[in-house]
C-alpha cells in the first residue's frame, strides 16, 4: 500500500484555483442500487473507472462520513489492507488502465440534519448533492469534471414510498415480496455527480405535457403532498412558459422524455437543477392567492425558470471546477431575469433586480467576504453560492449582451452551446465564445471576473456656453478588497443621454466605454447646459457619483424616458435629502414631496413603476451611503420624511387606496401593479399619523382576498403600537398555524418590523413552540429577516448581535450551511461605530471559540475578523 500511504497527507484547508489538475481517473458509467429506508439505506455502487493520462496514481473516491461495508475490484472482494480511508476518501491502488469498482455503504437519512446527501423531509426521502453532497451517499470522485452515465435502481416499502423518482427516463418498475417495490431510471446524458438525484415518498402529481419545437412530447410532473396539489398550477404554467421561452430566445430544446419537479419542505437553498428531476424548496413551487403574495408568485415563476434553464446552462454544459460556478449561475440568473422581464414589466423587473444587487451584492463587495466572480480560493464551497457569483455574475453577462447587441449575442450563445455541449467548461470558455461569436475584443473586460469590489465612477458634466459643448469627465476607481489591494481600470459600458432642459428631449442614447482611469467625452451643439442621464438601464454594476443638482434630479424624475434612470433620479433625490438631514444640513423636503406627487399623479405611468419610484430607499441602502452607519439616525430621518410625505399628500394616499381596490383577484400585470401601489399608499397613509390609519390598515387586512394585501397590511400594523397590531397578528397566526410556509410570514413580519421592541420580540419568538432550527425556511424567516432589519439588529444594547450569534452556534451543530449564511451581517462591523463594532467582533470571536465548529462557519467568521 505504499502508493496509498504517499497520498494520505491531510486534505488542504484552502482550495486554490491555480491548483486545478485534471482528474486521475474518469468514471464513464455508474450503476447505483438503493435499498431505501429512513433509518438504514443501503447503497451499492458499481463504477467503471478508466485511468486518465499517463500517471500511476491510485484511485481516490471522495467520501464524507461513509464506511465501506464491502469493496470489490473486477468482481473480487478486497481485504482490509487493500484499501485505505484518507480524510473520508476511499483510496485503492489499481494496477491497470480500466477496472470495475464496487462499494457498499449504509446511510441513516433520518439522522441527516445537514440536508446534504440523502435525507428525510416530512416522510420523503430526497437528495441534495450540489456542491459536495454525493460523497455523503457513496464513494465517488466528487468533482464536476467527472461526467458519468447513471443507471439507478431503487427498492423500498411500497406503502410508505409509492413514488420512486430519479434522473433521466424511467425504464422499469415492479412489485416485490413483503410489500416492497422497485423502479429503475436511466439518464443517457453524462453528468457530474452533483446533478444526481432521487426522491421516494407518498406524492401526488400535477401531470401535464409539452411538445418541443422538434415535435418531441415531454411528460411534465410536479410532485407534492396530495393536499398541496391545488397550489401547483402557477409552477406548471411557469415551467411550460420557460420551455417555450428557451426555445424561442436561445434555440434550446428539452432533451428527455420526462421532466419532474418535486417540492420538499426542508431545503437549504431555493431549488436544485438535477438532470430531469429538479428538487425545490416548497416555497418556490406552492402558490395560491390565499397564501402567496405577488412577490411569491414571481419567485415561483423565476425559480422554476432558473432551474429549467440550467438544463442547458449548467447541465448540458457544466463547470470544470467550482471556481467556475458563475459560468452556470451568472448566465442562468441572467436568463431567468430576462425571462421574467418578458413575462411581466421589463422596467419594474430591472428596478427589482438592481435593488437586490445593491442590497446583497454591493454590501458583500464592500466587506470582508468580498470575492471575485471567479474566486481564487475557498475553504468551503457552500459559502460561495453568493450574490457575487449569482447576481454580479448575471450583470457581467448582461454587459456583454449589451456590448454585442442582440443578434451577435445570440450568435455567441449559439456558438457557446455548440462548442461546449457535453463538456465541463470554464468562464474563460464563455468569454471566448462571446469574442468569437460577437467579433469583439474582451481582453480588458475579463477583469470583471478577476477583480472584486464595486467600481465607483465619478461623472462631472461641464458646459462651455461659448463653444456650445458639454464635456463629460468620467473617473473610475475600484476599491481595495481582501487580497487585492491594487486594481486596474475596468471596461465599463455606460449608457448615457444628455437632455435639453427646455424641450425635455435628448438626441439619443449612447453607449460610452469607459476603459481608462480618467476619460473625457465631448458633445457638441449644446447652447444650454444639458442634464445628464447616466448608467441608463443600470448598464454597468457600478456606483455613480455625479454633480447633478436636486433640480436636475427632479427634472429627470419627471422626464427621463429610461424607466430605470427615472427611478434612479427619484431615489437619488430622496437619498440626498435623507443623508443631508442625518448630517444636520438644511434640506428641501418639499422637492421630494413634489416629485412624489408628480409621479403618483402621472396617468401615463404604470402603477407598478409608480410604486417602485415613490418608495423611500431602505435603511440599509441609506447606511451604504454613509462613512459610518448610524442606524438610529437613519431610522429617525427616514421615519420623519415618511411622515412628512404621508401628511403632505394625505388626500392622494386616500384616493389611491380607495381607487385601487379590486373586485376579484387576478394575476394580471395591471392587478398586480394596482396592489403594489395600494400597499404603498396604505403605508404612507398610516405614516401620516392620521387617526384612522390603523383602522384602514386593519380593514384591508380583514377584507383582503389575497395575501399581497393581507401581509402588507399586517406589516404596516406590525410597525406601530395600536391594538390592531396584536389583533391582526393573532388572527393571522390562528388562520395559518398549520401551514408552515404561511406561518413563516408571521415570523418574518415581526422580525422585520420597525417596532421599538423587535429585539425582545425576536428573543421571544425564538422560544415559540412553532420555531425550529431544523427547518431552514423557519430559521431564515426569523433570524434572516431580523439580521436584515438594520435598526433592530444594530440595537445599541448589542442584544441583536447576541441573538444571532446564539442562533449560529446552536444551528451549526444541526445545519452548518444555513448557520454560515447568518454570519455576514455580523461581519459588517467595520461600517459601524466603535461601540457596535466591538460588540459585533466579540460575537464573532465567541463563535470561533466554539468546539467542533464547522468549516462553513469557521471560514465565514474567521474571514469576517481579518
Ligand atoms: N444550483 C442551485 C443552487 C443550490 C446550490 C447548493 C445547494 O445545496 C444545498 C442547493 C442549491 C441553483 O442555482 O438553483
Ligand atoms: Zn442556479
Amino acid at each position: 500500500m505504499a502508493d496509498i500511504q504517499s497520498t494520505t497527507a491531510a486534505a488542504p484547508l484552502i482550495i486554490r484555483r491555480s491548483d486545478y489538475r485534471p482528474p486521475d481517473w474518469l468514471v464513464p458509467e455508474i450503476t447505483l442500487d438503493f435499498d431505501l429506508d429512513a433509518a438504514a439505506t443501503r447503497v451499492h455502487a458499481t463504477l467503471s473507472v478508466v485511468r486518465n493520462g499517463g500517471q500511476d496514481r491510485p484511485l481516490r473516491l471522495d467520501g464524507d462520513g461513509l464506511l465501506p461495508l464491502e469493496v470489490k475490484v473486477d468482481g473480487r472482494a478486497l481485504g482490509p489492507d487493500e484499501w485505505a480511508l484518507d480524510g473520508g476518501a476511499l483510496v485503492i491502488a489499481l494496477p491497470g488502465q480500466a477496472h470495475v469498482v464496487e462499494t457498499r455503504v449504509e446511510l441513516a437519512p433520518e439522522g441527516n440534519s445537514k440536508l446534504m446527501g440523502l435525507y428525510a423531509s416530512s416522510g420523503l426521502l430526497c437528495t441534495q448533492c450540489e456542491a459536495e453532497g454525493f460523497r455523503r451517499i457513496t464513494f465517488f470522485p466528487d468533482r464536476p469534471d467527472v461526467l458519468s452515465r447513471y443507471t439507478v435502481r431503487m427498492e423500498a416499502d411500497k406503502a410508505r414510498y409509492p413514488v420512486l423518482l430519479a434522473n433521466g427516463d424511467p425504464v422499469g418498475q415492479g412489485d416485490l415480496p413483503g410489500g416492497r417495490h422497485w423502479a429503475r431510471w436511466n439518464d443517457p446524458f453524462p453528468k457530474p455527480c452533483y446533478l444526481f438525484a432521487l426522491v421516494a415518498g407518498d406524492l401526488a402529481c400535477n401531470a401535464d405535457r409539452f411538445v418541443t419545437m422538434s415535435g418531441q412530447e415531454v411528460a411534465l410532473g410536479i410532485w407534492v403532498k396530495k393536499a398541496d396539489l391545488p397550489r401547483t398550477a402557477h409552477a406548471m404554467k411557469a415551467l411550460k412558459d420557460s420551455m417555450a421561452w428557451d426555445e424561442r430566445v436561445y434555440g434550446r430544446e428539452y432533451d428527455l422524455d420526462v421532466f419532474n419537479i418535486v417540492a420538499v419542505a426542508d431545503f437549504n437553498f431555493g431549488a436544485m437543477e438535477n438532470k430531469g428531476l429538479n428538487i425545490f424548496n416548497s416555497r418556490y413551487i406552492l402558490a395560491d392567492p390565499e397564501t402567496a403574495t405577488d412577490l411569491d408568485y414571481d419567485g415561483v415563476e423565476g425559480v422554476v425558470a432558473h432551474e429549467y434553464f440550467h438544463n442547458w446552462s449548467g447541465n448540458r454544459i457544466t463547470c470544470r471546477d467550482w471556481f467556475q460556478l458563475s459560468l452556470k449561475e451568472g448566465f442562468t440568473v441572467f436568463r431567468d431575469q430576462s425571462f421574467s422581464a418578458d413575462m411581466g414589466s421589463r422596467a419594474v423587473k430591472r428596478i427589482e433586480d438592481v435593488r437586490i444587487l445593491r442590497a446583497a451584492q454591493f454590501q458583500e463587495d464592500s466587506g470582508p467576504l468580498a470575492h471575485p466572480v471567479r474566486p481564487e480560493s475557498y475553504m468551503e464551497i457552500s459559502n460561495f453560492y453568493t450574490a457575487t457569483i449569482y447576481n454580479k455574475g448575471a450583470e457581467l453577462i448582461r454587459m456583454m449582451a449589451l456590448m454585442l447587441g442582440p443578434e451577435r449575442f445570440r450568435a455567441s450563445t449559439d456558438l457557446y452551446f455548440e462548442r461546449h455541449d457535453g463538456e465541463a467548461a470554464t468562464c474563460e470558455d464563455f468569454v471566448r465564445a462571446m469574442e468569437d461569436g460577437g467579433g469583439v475584443d474582451l481582453a480588458q473586460f475579463r477583469l470583471w471576473y478577476e477583480q472584486a469590489g464595486t467600481p465607483r465612477v465619478r461623472a462631472l458634466l461641464n458646459h462651455d456656453a461659448d463653444a456650445g459643448t458639454a464635456e463629460l469627465v468620467l473617473e473610475q476607481t475600484v476599491p481595495p478588497t481582501p487580497g487585492q489591494p491594487d486594481k486596474k481600470p475596468m471596461a465599463i459600458p455606460l449608457r448615457v443621454a444628455l437632455f435639453d432642459p427646455q424641450s425635455g428631449q435628448h438626441r439619443g442614447d449612447q453607449l460610452l466605454m469607459l476603459t481608462e482611469a480618467k476619460q473625457a467625452f465631448t458633445f457638441t451643439g449644446f447652447a444650454q447646459p444639458p442634464v445628464l442621464s447616466i448608467n441608463r438601464g443600470f448598464s454597468a454594476p457600478v456606483i455613480v457619483e455625479s454633480n447633478r443638482s436636486q433640480a436636475d434630479l427632479a427634472f429627470l424624475s419627471a422626464r427621463d424616458d429610461d424607466p430605470f434612470a427615472r427611478y434612479e433620479a427619484m431615489q437619488q433625490l430622496m437619498v440626498n435629502v435623507l443623508v443631508g438631514s442625518i448630517g444636520g444640513q438644511p434640506v428641501d423636503e418639499a422637492a421630494v414631496v413634489a416629485a412624489i406627487r408628480h409621479t403618483a399623479t402621472d396617468p401615463q405611468l404604470d402603477p407598478a413603476f409608480v410604486a417602485e419610484a415613490i418608495r423611500l430607499p431602505s435603511e440599509a441602502y441609506l447606511g451604504d451611503q454613509m462613512a459610518v452607519v448610524d442606524p438610529d439616525a437613519i431610522h429617525a430621518a427616514r421615519e420623519a420624511l415618511q411622515r412628512r410625505i404621508g401628511e403632505a399628500l394625505e388626500p392622494l394616499w386616500r384616493d389611491i387606496h380607495a381607487g385601487t381596490k379590486a373586485n376579484a383577484f387576478s394575476l394580471s400585470p395591471a392587478a398586480k401593479g394596482a396592489r403594489k401601489l395600494r400597499n404603498i399608499a396604505l403605508h404612507y397613509l398610516v405614516a401620516s399619523g392620521a387617526q384612522d390609519g390603523p383602522e384602514i390598515a386593519f380593514g384591508q387586512f380583514h377584507e383582503a382576498d389575497n395575501m399581497t394585501e393581507r401581509q402588507a397590511a399586517l406589516a404596516t400594523l406590525a410597525n406601530g403600537a395600536s391594538d390592531a397590531r396584536e389583533a391582526a397578528l393573532d388572527i393571522f397566526y390562528n388562520r395559518y398555524r398549520d401551514d408552515a410556509l404561511t406561518l413563516d410570514k408571521w415570523f418574518q413580519t415581526q422580525a422585520f418590523a420597525f417596532h421599538p421592541d423587535t429585539v425582545q420580540l425576536v428573543a421571544e419568538l425564538r422560544e415559540h413552540k412553532d420555531f425550529t432550527l431544523t427547518n431552514p425556511n423557519r430559521v431564515r424567516s426569523l433570524f434572516g429577516a431580523f439580521a436584515g432589519n438594520q435598526w433592530a439588529f444594530h440595537d445599541k444594547s448589542g442584544k441583536g448581535y447576541r441573538l444571532v450569534a446564539d442562533c449560529i452556534i446552536a444551528l451549526d451543530k444541526i445545519n452548518p450551511q444555513t448557520a454560515a449564511r447568518l454570519v455576514p451581517p455580523l461581519g459588517r462591523w467595520r461600517r459601524f461605530d466603535e461601540g457596535r463594532a466591538a460588540m459585533m467582533r466579540a460575537e464573532l470571536e465567541r463563535i470561533l471559540t466554539e468546539p467542533d465548529l464547522s468549516r462553513d462557519v469557521t471560514e465565514q467568521a474567521g474571514k469576517s475578523l481579518e
